[in-house]
């Protein structure tokens, strides 16, 4: 196992990894801006490296001060967490060159799978259900009409190098197909720096369900259930639920056997996420893979007592996965919520600023995943999650109180959070029916005369 690994991160994801490695013995390098000098990460770390001012373009994105201070502690290995560096393949190329271990995938995997265009033909070949459109990416708004021809609308173009909902837009008819094609391609290539945009039949009222999977460096590739990531607001997760509510052992079984061959066959390793839109039918279809820890790991870590961190720790060390599909079992029901500092009345404005009060509910089957204490300052500069409250009960129902009863036990005071938002959706009877699909939160503000959102074709 590592000697010594660096957190290329902060907040909750720091500090979740630094308990991994405490488990396991292993001395840990935080890296920290100046924002975060008060940070629990810099705290709980063996030891911590300033790496430059709070933008984080000059700090947590940065591989040249990362590196630095890798070199300078003597780190073997660098966890990147998710978001920044966590998806970038130069990033993790670069550590490799300079003789660090990158805890996850290898840098050939990010980019095959970064590339959405090429990672649908990769699952296309290994048999995995992908949604129809076209081959590759489309030249011009030309082309993408005879792809319409055969598929028909609605259709939605994609940025090849998006992802997570950026940069699409959809099409019902030949007007917005020519406007929007054009729009979409000034937009990827602004955003991405790469205009190619693909085009895919329009699936309307999808669920989002993905697979957690663990793959080692001699090919052994596990699935670890599904997570019911359908509760979502303008591509934002809200909640996210293990099982799903609409998935049965069969369906698990179909959709972990395709997440594993994709994985497979795209030559990955370590711990993984192939998301899927899950139609009214029953029929799933690859959307995209996440090459990375996701936020909402730990609903899979209640249900199948698994600790995916200590894993990818293990993968990245070279062991060999010491758990077979058979060993995983899937019990009970857990759910997450996303507790961020916004504020639900002001269209979810981030709310930073100083907590006055800070209490976090406990008891069985109560987790808290967080890096905020009271007094903390949150800062402007960084995403505005500050804590997920995880429950872990028998069954959906029971989960469900047992989260309201947690909900009812988190006080933040100080800034506006996202907590009472939450009681209300887990209060709301079709939340609670687990019939609903991706247009759940809109379709709950216009059920309760809630803010209105935007509906217009930028989904
Ligand atoms: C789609 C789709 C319907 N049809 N693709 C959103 C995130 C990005 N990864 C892909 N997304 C979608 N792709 C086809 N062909 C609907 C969505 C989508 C969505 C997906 C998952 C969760 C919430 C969503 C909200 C709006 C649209």
């Amino acid at each position: 196992m590592f000697k010594k690994i660096l957190i290329a991160n902060r907040g909750e994801i720091a500090l979740r990894i630094i308990r991994a490695c405490r488990e396991l013995g292993i001395p840990t390098v935080a890296v920290y801006s100046q924002a975060d000098a008060d940070s629990l990460h810099v705290r709980f770390a063996d030891e911590a490296v300033c790496i430059g001012p709070a933008r984080s373009a000059e700090s947590y994105l940065d591989p040249k001060r990362i590196i630095a201070a890798a070199e300078i502690t003597g780190a073997e290995a660098i966890h990147p967490g998710y978001g920044y560096l966590a998806e970038n393949a130069d990033f993790a190329e670069i550590c490799g060159s300079c003789g660090l271990v990158f805890i996850g995938p290898p840098p050939e995997a990010i980019r095959a799978m970064g590339d959405k265009v090429h990672a649908k033909q990769t699952m296309q070949v290994a048999g995995v259900p992908v949604i129809p459109g076209s081959e590759g990416s489309v030249a011009d708004a030309s082309v993408a009409k005879k792809i319409v021809d055969e598929i028909g609308y609605p259709v939605i173009m994609k940025a090849a190098a998006g992802g997570g909902g950026r940069g699409m837009r959809i099409a019902r008819n030949q007007a917005e197909l020519e406007s929007g094609f054009k729009t979409a391609q000034l937009e990827a290539a602004a955003a991405f720096n790469n205009p190619e945009i693909y085009i895919e039949k329009y699936l309307e009222n999808p669920r989002h369900i993905e697979i957690q999977i663990l793959a080692d460096q001699y090919g052994n590739v596990i699935h670890l259930g599904e997570r019911d990531c359908t509760v979502q607001r303008r591509h934002q997760k809200l909640l996210e639920e293990s099982p799903s509510p609409v998935v049965s052992e069969e369906l698990r079984k179909r959709m972990g056997a395709s997440a594993v061959k994709g994985a497979k066959s795209a030559g990955y390793q370590n711990a993984g996420t192939v998301e899927f839109l899950l139609n009214t039918d029953g029929n799933y279809y690859f959307m995209e893979m996440n090459t990375r820890v996701q936020v909402e790991h730990p609903v899979t870590e209640e249900v199948t007592d698994i600790d995916i961190i200590a894993e990818m720790l293990h993968i990245a060390a070279g062991d060999k996965l010491k758990l077979t599909q058979d060993d995983v079992k899937i019990s009970g029901y857990a759910i997450e919520c996303r507790i961020n500092a916004e504020n639900p009345d002001a269209n979810f404005a981030p709310s930073p600023g100083l907590i006055t009060s800070f209490h976090v509910p406990g008891g069985h089957g109560v987790r808290v995943d967080t890096h905020v204490y009271a007094k903390y300052v949150v800062p402007q500069y960084y995403d505005s999650m500050i804590a997920k409250l995880i429950v872990h009960h028998k069954n959906r129902a029971d989960g469900i109180q047992k989260m309201l009863r947690a909900l009812d036990e988190f006080v933040v005071e100080g800034i506006y959070t996202t907590i009472d938002f939450h009681k209300k959706i887990l209060a709301d009877p079709v939340f609670q029916s687990g019939i609903f699909d991706t247009g759940f939160v809109e379709d709950y503000f216009r059920r309760t005369k809630g803010p209105a959102i935007n509906a217009d074709k930028v989904v």
